[in-house]
């Protein structure tokens, strides 16, 4: 929602900025964190190189305080803070004037008492988040455990600020601090307007809206109030009892909003004029409603838009920067645009980070993302106090009134993972009632305050849940509500486990990977490109990360030749294990009716979960999604016998997430390494919107043999896939030679790839940053096929080069 800012006087800018004991001072950039402005001052190293991060922990055990003079005529002014992090007073001409503790809630001091006409100085001094956390664990009536495996930083539990900023199993632990948003003041007693509230009735062919907006210090004499909502105007009325604007419109025939792949992303203009003053937000018309209910299996979970059941495909969000002065419009927006171009239509944002800033939504809404929001608890245990309570009351309240006019908004969850972490420390095992009790209040104040605030959201208690009420395993339980499937991961299990489940949602599942080369060579030298290297280990947080990581190598390839190969096969492999689990869980609508994997991004260039690099490339899982979320799919796995063991028949499943019928031509052959093929069956089948229906079952492949097919899409083009019934390593590879084209114009490189041999998971790698139109591809012999790259910056010149199954795995003088 943005308001006319009339007398704002904004106080971002140039800060001076020193620390308790005085030995530094520089001057800063606010809104920022004060690691990245004591980085870009030149005072520190780059946090995220080498191993810098652990000399830079000392930053966040000081105090440290901004300061600047600002000048004013008048004194009847407000000061307004928004991501103020953390722990921090702020005092104006010397006088403490605001103390604040949340920084995920927004300030507002009234400074009439205090300013003087002319200059004045405001300071704002931040109290060490690492002291002021131990403190306020010192100071709860019993220990309130934290997640130690995460977070070398201790104590985040206790304070209300981003969890995984005291370390994570991929974040870098630095607990900044700093000012993210917010920074200005304004007149005390002039019209303010806070954020719109949307109500939408939707019935057959029309949509009723009701809007109201909390209008304070309003004249006595309320000048004349018009709502326009697109082509349609009416005139609004102010509420005093309320304090609130409000109008209500009915409008016939609406353009829906609809998520990515499933319809426009229709966005009605909303302008309200009160006289002078002037708002203007966005509304996309649409109902989304979470339909959990018993059912013949346990309780369901799917996401319901305008009527329709719509499967959701997307990936988990963790804040787009582990220092928040580093985060910028340009590369969310990118990241974003990455998730819909994968096919993705949601987003979880993940408990552990932030609600983010409305701009955020705001991208969210134009693309057709939908957004899961976690409210920001994660892994741990909180504080009951009343106080604790009371700031998370209106930390709820805040957010959710700020954010519920986005169509985007689809749930809000209480939680990431509180239920599970009761049975993860030692206090809560031994005194599970008192942690259980505490859990409940703080889940209580949650959802009383979200109802509060928007009666109409969905809500779901915890993510994973079996359901309201319900305190069970949500990790191995998949009859009801999301669950969170890493036993793949966590616990070891072959990437054949993820065919053992039947999730109703699967909101986390993931598998890890290196960094793509170039994201490397930002923060390790050649002489550490060894995944051993204690640098290449300060870039893994996940104990015991990088052995899963070549163990699962040694079960499924032969081992990579060098480091190189390495970073490639972990990529592949990360593809294989994220494609196995959605292409089967696909299969399963509408039993299963969502996947998000886990996770997006990278806070910082690290091995991960993500299928994007730190910096917004494409990792090869992020070229698979594109094909394994697109809205027809062939799912292939073996037929299980009475024992439940795989046997050596495969069934293919058509799935379509379509709202019409369609119907595809399916071509499978038996694909031998020596280059020979047999073609299996051929089919046309239709399928009903919203399906998975049946294919072929095929058997009897040869033990070269792996098995290809292929499908036509709706646009006319052709998709492919292919299964191996043995691991990899089993197959003797054909020496692939492969050629490459290339041909650029306007910046942008045409590359021509082709094989004499089967190449498989033929990746290209470029020396610049950019984009290909897809990558991670099977050649069979003697086909040409055509990728694009688009380069960031156009005026350089890029150098390519390729990577397959067979080079990464053999010696380079095997013939
Ligand atoms: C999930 C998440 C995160 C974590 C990830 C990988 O459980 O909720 O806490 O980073 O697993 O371990």
């Amino acid at each position: 929602m943005s308001t006319a800012g009339a007398g704002a006087i904004e106080l971002s800018g140039s800060w001076s900025l020193t620390d308790d004991s005085g030995e530094y001072s520089a001057s800063v950039e606010l809104p920022s964190d004060i690691i990245t402005g004591l980085h870009k001052t030149g005072l520190i190293p780059d946090p995220y190189f080498g191993r810098n991060e652990y000399d830079l922990r000392w930053i966040a055990e000081k105090d440290w305080a901004v300061s600047r003079k600002f000048s004013v005529e008048r004194t009847d002014l407000a000061l307004v803070l928004s991501e103020v992090d953390t722990i921090a007073d702020v005092l104006i001409n010397e006088q403490t004037i605001l103390q604040c503790s949340n920084v995920f809630r927004e300030y507002r001091a009234d400074l009439s008492q205090v300013l003087k006409s002319g200059e004045n100085t405001i300071q704002i001094r931040f109290r060490s988040n690492v002291r002021a956390a131990a403190d306020a664990q010192d100071n709860q009536p019993y220990f309130v455990p934290y997640h130690f495996r995460n977070c070398p930083i201790p104590n985040g539990n206790m304070l209300r600020k981003a969890q995984c900023d005291f370390g994570w199993d991929w974040n870098i632990a630095l607990a900044p601090f700093g000012i993210y948003g917010a920074l200005r003041l304004e007149p005390l007693h002039e019209p303010r307007f806070g954020a719109l509230k949307v109500r939408q009735t939707h019935s057959e062919g029309s949509v009723t809206v009701e809007l109201s907006i909390p209008a304070v210090n309003m004249p006595e004499q309320i000048p004349q109030v018009q709502f326009t909502l697109g082509e349609h105007s009416t005139s609004g009325e102010y509420d005093a009892a309320s304090q609130c604007l409000t109008a209500r419109l009915k409008i016939d025939n609406p353009r829906l909003w609809w998520p990515a792949g499933q319809g426009e992303q229709a966005l009605y203009p909303l302008t309200v004029t009160l006289g002078n003053a002037k708002l203007t937000s966005r509304i996309g018309l649409r109902e989304i409603r979470l339909i959990s209910e018993p059912d013949d299996v346990g309780r369901s979970f799917r996401i319901q838009v305008n009527g329709r059941g719509v499967f959701c495909k997307g990936a988990n969000w963790i804040p787009a920067d582990a220092l928040a002065g580093r985060i910028s419009t340009d590369d969310v927006r990118d990241l974003l645009q990455s998730a819909v171009d994968a096919n993705m239509n949601m987003l979880r944002i993940w408990g552990g980070g932030r609600y983010e800033p409305d701009w955020f939504y705001d991208l969210c809404d134009e693309l057709g993302l939908m957004i899961w929001q976690d409210f920001m608890f994660s892994c741990q245990m909180y504080p009951a106090t009343e106080e604790f309570l009371a700031e998370v009351a209106a930390e709820v309240r805040e957010n959710v009134a700020r954010l519920q006019h986005h169509p985007c908004i689809a749930l809000w969850c209480g939680d990431n993972e509180l239920i599970g972490a009761l049975t993860w420390f030692e206090e809560t095992i031994r005194d599970r009632d008192r942690y259980l009790v505490a859990y409940d209040r703080l889940n209580r104040t949650i959802e009383a305050n979200l109802r509060a605030t928007d009666p109409d959201a969905n809500w779901w208690p915890s993510s994973p849940s079996p359901g309201p009420l319900s305190f069970g395993d949500a990790w191995h339980d998949d009859t009801s509500g999301d669950m969170h499937f890493w036993s793949v991961w966590h616990e070891g299990r072959n990437f054949e486990h993820y065919r053992d489940v039947s999730p109703r949602f699967c909101s986390e599942f993931g598998f890890q990977s290196y960094p793509s080369l170039d994201v490397i060579r930002q923060f390790a030298e050649p002489g550490d490109f060894n995944i051993a290297s204690p640098v290449m280990e300060s870039h893994q947080k996940n104990a015991g990360g990088n052995a899963r990581i070549a163990e699962t190598m040694f079960r499924y390839f032969r081992f990579p030749v060098g480091f190189e190969n390495f970073v490639y096969l972990s990529q592949v492999q990360q593809a294989l294990a994220i494609k196995t689990a959605v292409t089967h869980w696909r299969s399963l609508k509408p039993h299963c009716m969502g996947t998000l994997f886990w996770q997006l991004n990278d806070t910082w260039p690290v091995c991960s979960w993500s299928s994007l690099n730190y910096g917004g490339s494409w990792k090869l899982l992020h070229h698979l999604a594109r094909h394994f979320f697109a809205s027809v799919l062939v799912s292939a796995a073996p037929v299980k016998g009475d024992d439940g063991q795989a046997t050596d028949r495969i069934a293919l499943r058509l799935v379509s997430d379509l709202a019409a019928d369609f119907e595809t031509t399916l071509e499978v052959l038996a694909l031998s390494m020596t280059g020979a093929s047999r073609k299996l069956a051929t089919t046309t089948l239709a399928i009903s919107p919203d399906a998975a229906i049946d294919g072929p079952v095929v058997e009897d492949l040869d033990d070269d043999e792996i098995l290809y097919f292929r499908w036509s899409l709706p646009d006319g083009s052709t998709a492919s896939d292919h299964f191996a019934p043995q691991p990899w390593k089993a197959y003797e590879l054909p020496n692939s030679r492969i050629s490459l084209d290339i041909s650029t114009q306007d910046g942008v490189s045409t590359l021509q790839l082709a094989s004499s041999t089967l190449a498989l998971f033929v990746a290209v790698e470029a020396s610049i940053p950019g984009r290909f139109s897809d990558n991670c591809i099977t050649l069979l012999p003697g086909e040409t096929v055509v990728l694009s790259f688009t380069p960031k910056d156009d005026s350089a010149a890029p150098e390519f080069r390729i990577r397959d199954l067979r080079s990464a795995t053999y010696p380079s003088e095997h013939p």
